[in-house]
């Protein structure tokens, strides 16, 4: 079937967070003496943050913890990280990126998000790309984290195609095997490239325009 819209992951692949994801749960981590390296971090790609929290709870030694004091700790690295978040704006989106989506839409395709952040409508405002897409489908709209493929078949039914029609880009082997599990072709970038997940690996981003 012709690709007549494409799904982009957030972070990662329209930007680049990673470093503050990694910021705040190192601040996290540490204050609860819990060991958490980079090595932790990468595993942590696409996967939503209560899940997140218990990878990193696979090391915490201490007493244990209930259901309120994880959550109080998902908050606690969420301000940290949105403090950062808002210090990004418009030049934290590359030029390639920007160029690239405007013909990707020239060329009549629709273009949605398809995100486990809860973050991501604050994240595409601080990146002037509040009103951009056709649809975001977040962490908001979902039930079942990546490599589950919710996310993906919610932004395909906002978009109104079938996933068949649809392209998920993704840099996270969790989002390149959820986008397989619901039908869609995908193209991987950065990180998802080495596990051979995804139906074709970019070398760049622009690199989209010859394939759709
Ligand atoms: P939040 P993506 C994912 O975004 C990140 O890759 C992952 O590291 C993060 O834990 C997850 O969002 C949840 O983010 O805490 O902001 O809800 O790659 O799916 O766009
Ligand atoms: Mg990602």
């Amino acid at each position: 079937m012709k690709c007549q819209g494409i799904i982009f992951d957030l972070d990662g692949v329209i930007c680049f967070t990673d470093e503050y994801h990694y910021e705040a749960w190192k601040r996290m981590a540490d204050d609860m003496g819990i060991p958490f390296d980079r090595q932790v971090n990468n595993r942590l790609r696409g996967v939503s943050r209560m899940d997140s929290l218990e990878i990193i709870l696979e090391k915490y030694e201490g007493p244990a913890l209930s259901q309120a004091d994880k959550e109080a700790l998902a908050a606690k690295k969420n301000d940290i990280y949105r403090e950062s978040l808002a210090r990004m704006s418009p030049a934290d989106l590359s030029a390639e990126v920007r160029e690239t989506l405007e013909a990707l839409r020239a060329k009549g395709l629709k273009l949605a998000i398809g995100s486990s952040s809860k973050n991501a409508p604050f994240i595409l405002e601080r990146l002037g790309l509040g009103n951009f897409f056709d649809a975001v489908s977040d962490g908001n709209c979902i039930t079942r984290s990546k490599p589950d493929p919710e996310v993906f078949l919610k932004a395909a039914e906002f978009l109104g195609l079938a996933p068949e029609a649809c392209v998920v880009v993704e840099d996270a082997v969790s989002g390149a095997q959820a986008g397989r599990a619901g039908g869609f072709a995908v193209a991987c970038v950065g990180d998802a490239c080495a596990a051979g997940t995804g139906d074709w690996n970019l070398s760049a981003f622009s690199e989209l325009l010859e394939r759709v």
